[in-house]
């Protein structure tokens, strides 16, 4: 009516359909979505000058993908996947970052992308539906949809340990590793950290510098890659068999194209699981963990025998029986901290100029100006490497200051731990999607079948809203709550909480302990979301 039109405020034009925060294999994905498949107004926004997101940052010495080439990658363009050429079964950082640069030149996105540029606050307008975006420059922009691609492991965590700053050498973070690289050719290196990044750069420094030390807090259970390079018999054979590759990765509970097992482990004898673990070690990678045995990470006498199996295996390869017993894992089941791949990570302890140290038994007292102190000793370093991993899942988000409806802070709603409407939304902030975010199969995944599945999910999604004049979509709070409940009572079904692990934010002192991924696989999830859509987005809120 013209009268209330008068009076009302006018609802603003937003500047955007869709705001994507992020351009590693999330965000390029939604773009190419929303913007060449839903004809929307869509950019991008990067805190990187590149694309790449985890593989633009993550360039420390030996970083590898830990998943095989040929379905670490897109499923949804068979040109892409037929024309590009991996090399290896493990493809090394700068590969995965040149095949990401090629997407975003084959799809011609960068045009959408605007680089260098920082979200700081997300602030959310109850009156407009929309969202206010403000850079680190000062910069703003409106938009209608903000999709948070901005990765499960990207904010980093630096232990806070006095001294740091009175440090004589150089110090490096894995995950914001230099472009040009680190030469530690005669030098005495310190590396903090035994996770899947620590377990890849040492064999690596331990070539290259004068001497290596690691500093161990817990030791962790790591199988060979074995990696190779791939055979043109080998590409060919894997192109010509992409489409039921990527079938089998779809319809898998963990995105991984292996063989499904329903084999439980107390119906073998003690031989024949060692024969099964064997094979499966051979074969390298996560097959022991994926196809070994169903109750692996659900039965705790299963799985001391896939843990007893790769303690053995340890103590062969590490000559030094001492140090082989500090690399033995005892304080978690295998598999319940997500599992690195090595390659030589073992043998590296072998060599006369790599030193182990228990940083539980004697824990980092401080960094000084030439070295580091533990409770029981002194050791000189002319360079320190942080392998300390990240504020995973949910660092990211929280780092961005967003504020929702009502001026709900995404802090104060996640006080007690994230909680979401199956990873894709959080009650009280409309219009925001998260990719992979908490509550959803994500990182216990192979992350781009994950990814695919989300971004289509939210670019259907706001493709209905569009078709039906809708413009505001929200998480109802029962579907939410029900939905953290269905999370938590997967994961205490299984031996995954018994770990101190990034899964339940352990690794980040005072983060709330809370089991994050969706531990009922991707099927399941999959099932439930098309569910949802189906039903007209049961479970949240729509309007106009
Ligand atoms: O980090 P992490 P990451 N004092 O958290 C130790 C993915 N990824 O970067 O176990 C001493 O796993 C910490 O000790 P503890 C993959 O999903 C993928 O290695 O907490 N030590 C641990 O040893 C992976 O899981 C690829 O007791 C401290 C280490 O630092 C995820 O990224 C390759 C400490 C951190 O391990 C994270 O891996 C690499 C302290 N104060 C990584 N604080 C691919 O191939 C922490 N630590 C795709």
């Amino acid at each position: 009516m013209p009268g209330d039109g008068a009076k009302a405020r006018a609802i603003k034009e937003a500047d955007l359909d869709i705001a994507i925060i992020g351009a590693g294999f999330s965000g390029m994905y939604m773009l190419h979505l929303a913007r060449d498949v839903l004809h929307l107004n869509a950019r991008v926004f990067e805190a990187a000058d590149g694309v790449g997101g985890t593989w633009y940052w993550n360039r420390y010495p030996g970083a590898r993908c830990d998943s095989e080439s040929w379905y670490y990658s897109y499923s949804f363009s068979s040109e892409l996947e037929q024309e590009w050429v991996w090399s290896s079964r493990y493809p090394a950082q700068p590969e995965i970052l040149k095949y990401l640069n090629h997407v975003a030149d084959r799809f011609e996105l960068r045009s959408d992308m605007q680089f260098n540029t920082r979200i700081i606050n997300a602030d959310f307008d109850d009156h407009d539906n929309t969202w206010t975006l403000a850079a680190e420059s000062g910069e703003q922009v409106t938009t209608r949809f903000v999709v948070a691609a901005t990765g499960c492991l990207s904010s980093r965590n630096t232990p806070d340990f006095k001294g740091l700053d009175g440090f004589d050498g150089d110090w490096y973070h894995t995950g914001a590793w230099p472009h040009e690289g680190v030469d530690f050719t005669g030098k005495r290196v310190g590396l903090i950290g035994t996770g899947s990044t620590g377990i890849q750069a040492t064999p690596v420094i331990a070539a290259e510098a004068d001497h290596l030390t690691i500093f161990q807090r817990t030791p962790n259970f790591s199988i060979p890659a074995r990696n190779a390079p791939l055979s043109t018999e080998e590409a060919a054979e894997i192109k010509a068999n992409y489409a039921e590759i990527r079938a089998k990765c779809k319809s898998s509970d963990n995105g991984f194209p292996f063989e499904v097992t329903e084999r439980l482990a107390k119906d073998f004898s003690a031989e024949e699981r060692d024969a099964i673990f064997t094979e499966l070690w051979d074969l390298g990678g996560f097959r022991l963990l994926a196809s070994s045995f169903a109750d692996l990470t659900i039965d705790e006498s299963s799985n001391e025998s896939a843990s007893d199996f790769v303690r053995a295996k340890i103590r062969g390869m590490v000559n030094d029986p001492d140090v082989a017993e500090m690399l033995l894992p005892t304080d978690h089941p295998y598999g319940t901290k997500r599992p690195p791949i090595d390659t030589d990570y073992y043998d590296a302890y072998n060599r006369d100029d790599v030193t182990l140290v228990d940083v539980r038994r004697a824990p980092i007292v401080e960094i000084t100006k030439t070295g580091l102190r533990t409770e029981d000793g002194e050791y000189e370093l002319d360079a320190l490497v942080f392998a300390t991993g990240f504020d995973a899942m949910t660092g990211a988000l929280l780092n961005m200051n967003v504020t929702g409806s009502g001026g709900r802070k995404l802090g104060d709603a996640w006080e007690a731990g994230p909680r979401t409407y199956l990873g894709l939304q959080i009650a009280g902030f409309p219009n925001l999607f998260t990719v992979t975010g908490p509550g959803s199969p994500s990182v216990l995944t192979n992350m781009p079948v994950a990814i695919e599945q989300h971004v289509e999910w939210i670019a259907d999604c706001i493709e209905y809203l569009q078709n039906n004049g809708l413009t505001r979509i929200e998480a109802k709070d029962d579907a939410q709550e029900a939905w953290v409940d269905h999370v938590r009572e997967v994961a205490d079904t299984t031996l995954f909480p018994k770990a101190n692990s990034w899964y339940v934010g352990a690794n980040v002192p005072g983060k709330s302990r809370v089991f994050m991924p969706y531990v009922g696989g991707l099927t399941l999830y999959r099932e439930k979301c098309n569910e949802v859509a189906a039903n007209q987005y049961e479970g949240f809120a729509v309007s106009n």
